[in-house]
């Protein structure tokens, strides 16, 4: 029987299940880069080039293992080449196969697509499991469906003790599960910061910066910052990388937001991990193995398996349990338009010019910054759900819809009404100013709520609070914050959201 596998450019690992599948006398790979899949959403120019340069690199590496593969490039066709669908309508007429073997995709979309081939293009299709995740999509299921509130802290628990991973005669190392209290320092500037890794450039990855400058003209991103590993080699040195420079200070410096850096001791390694080129197992073994050597702390260690084993691992099966329809969840009604300085960064806000710019520039941006700075704000500033959502799908060099979805509309918009998150990640400028430097060169006050020297934040976070204070009053987590707005006087309370109100009508200018 003649088969033709389909590779999609987040699955470009030797060890997926499909490639086990095929016989290198008979069968056929493709890979693909298309119209489609650049344009769902206007993706970071650095993220195309990524792809791009992954993609062709791996096509070289099968058929240096003895596969055949066809290689369908961007520029081969005036139009390009539309869709998956139309690539493999093209193949199929080219070739005669008796089955399409592809691998469970990270979305909806592309999953859907795949459901109507059989049909469309008359020709077996075989859909085979994602065996890049530690759990299986039918295991998270189960996990999901068995609980009331299945939280991330009790599938981790769960994960632990299946995998053994830091666990040691049935017990976590260490004593507890979860060393997260450590790991919530403040960014001390006089830190020797790690150095950086350059990832050199080949004919290919050249190739591919000047496609993707012709094509994408008006899409984000700056390509000279192209530093990104593109093969499998490059992503290894990437991971030694981190484990030699980085993962000591991993934990303690998790949550610091610097001025000056934008990745701190972040492994920057989620990339390789989404595309393929880096497995999850072979990421956590290595700082669990650093720990084993002595040369990084349990907090450290456990702090970055638990965010790969337990929320990478959670957040899927999350994507996948709750099906389709999750994206239009909107449980807190917000609606207010994206600010055009999410397209530019040119904002006066420090903390959001700084997160912002690097993430449309550099296409990176570490969890707090997503989270606490640009994330905190769409929340308690009520910015439209999909705006966001679609925002952060584009820019990030790590974003595919299965990981992002739930982190930005689960996490940071709470917009599942708590499906993920017990509550909302809501803060006032306190807490940024707390965990960093951004407000010493800003031009607002963290300190003052109204006015036009308050920081934004302020204002903002008490309207949110006051929007939302029926809901929140029966979350114990929030509770608290509740009182303290129901404590304060009328004419504080009238100031305050009379205040919000103004910075929401003049949101391009903040
Ligand atoms: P590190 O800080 O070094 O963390 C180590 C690894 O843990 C990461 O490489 C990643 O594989 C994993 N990880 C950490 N946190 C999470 C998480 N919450 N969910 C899943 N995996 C996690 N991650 C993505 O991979 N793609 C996204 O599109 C994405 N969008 C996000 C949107 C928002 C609003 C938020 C709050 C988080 C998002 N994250 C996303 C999670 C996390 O912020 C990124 O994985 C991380 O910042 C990537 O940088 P890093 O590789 O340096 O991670
Ligand atoms: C993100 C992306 C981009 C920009 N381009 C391509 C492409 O040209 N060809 C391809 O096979 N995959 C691409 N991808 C990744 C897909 O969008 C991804 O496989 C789906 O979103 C499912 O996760």
């Amino acid at each position: 029987m003649t088969k033709l596998c389909l590779i999609l450019g987040d699955q470009l690992s030797l060890s997926l299940d499909a490639l086990q599948a095929l016989d290198k006398h008979s069968d056929h790979i493709m890979l693909a880069e298309l119209y489609t899949e650049t344009h769902y959403v206007k993706h970071n120019k650095l993220k195309i080039a990524l792809l791009f340069s992954a993609m062709r690199h791996f096509a070289k590496q099968l058929r240096d293992e003895g596969f055949h593969v066809d290689y369908y490039d961007f520029t081969a066709t005036k139009d390009h080449h539309q869709s998956f669908t139309d690539v493999l309508r093209a193949q199929l007429s080219q070739h005669s196969y008796q089955q399409v073997i592809c691998t469970e995709p990270g979305e909806y979309r592309v999953l859907n697509e795949m459901k109507r081939w059989q049909q469309e293009l008359a020709v077996d299709v075989i859909i085979k499991s994602d065996n890049r995740f530690y759990f299986t999509l039918a295991q998270m299921h189960d996990w999901f469906s068995e609980r009331k509130e299945p939280r991330m802290e009790h599938f981790y628990q769960f994960a632990r003790k299946q995998t053994g991973l830091l666990m040691e005669t049935g017990k976590p190392i260490g004593g507890r599960f979860n060393f997260d209290k450590e790991n919530r320092n403040a960014w001390q500037s006089d830190t020797p910061l790690p150095p950086m890794l350059k990832h050199e450039q080949d004919d290919i990855t050249e190739q591919v910066l000047t496609l993707v400058e012709q094509e994408f003209t008006d899409f984000p991103g700056k390509l000279v910052h192209f530093n990104f590993a593109v093969n499998r080699e490059q992503a290894l040195a990437a991971l030694r990388h981190f484990i030699k420079h980085k993962l000591a200070d991993f934990g303690r410096f998790q949550d610091a937001l610097a001025d000056n850096n934008n990745t701190l001791f972040h492994s920057l390694l989620a990339s390789y991990i989404n595309i393929g080129l880096l497995l999850p197992q072979e990421v956590c073994e290595a700082a669990i193995e650093a720990y084993q050597a002595q040369n990084a702390p349990l907090n450290a260690v456990e702090g970055f398996v638990r965010q790969i084993l337990g929320w990478r691992e959670y957040v899927r099966g999350l994507y996948w349990y709750e099906g389709e329809s999750y994206k239009k969840h909107n449980a807190l009604n917000a609606q207010t338009p994206l600010p055009n300085w999410f397209w530019d960064g040119k904002t006066n806000m420090r903390c959001m010019q700084k997160a912002i710019g690097h993430s449309l520039d550099d296409a990176y941006a570490h969890h707090i910054q997503r989270l606490m700075i640009i994330g905190n704000f769409s929340l308690i500033a009520g910015l439209n759900v999909t705006e966001v959502c679609d925002w952060y799908l584009a820019v990030y060099i790590d974003a595919f819809e299965w990981v992002e979805l739930p982190n930005t509309l689960g996490m940071a918009l709470y917009a599942d009404n708590g499906k993920l998150a017990s509550k909302p990640y809501a803060a006032s400028a306190n807490y940024i100013n707390k965990m960093g430097n951004h407000c010493s060169s800003c031009r607002y006050n963290p300190k003052l709520v109204t006015g036009v020297k308050a920081c934004p934040f302020n204002a903002l976070y008490w309207d949110f609070i006051q929007r939302h204070q029926e809901r929140f009053a029966k979350n114990p987590r929030m509770a608290l914050m509740v009182k303290q707005w129901q404590k304060k006087s009328s004419a504080d309370q009238h100031a305050i959201t009379q205040w919000a109100a103004t910075l929401i009508e003049k949101l391009d200018k903040a």
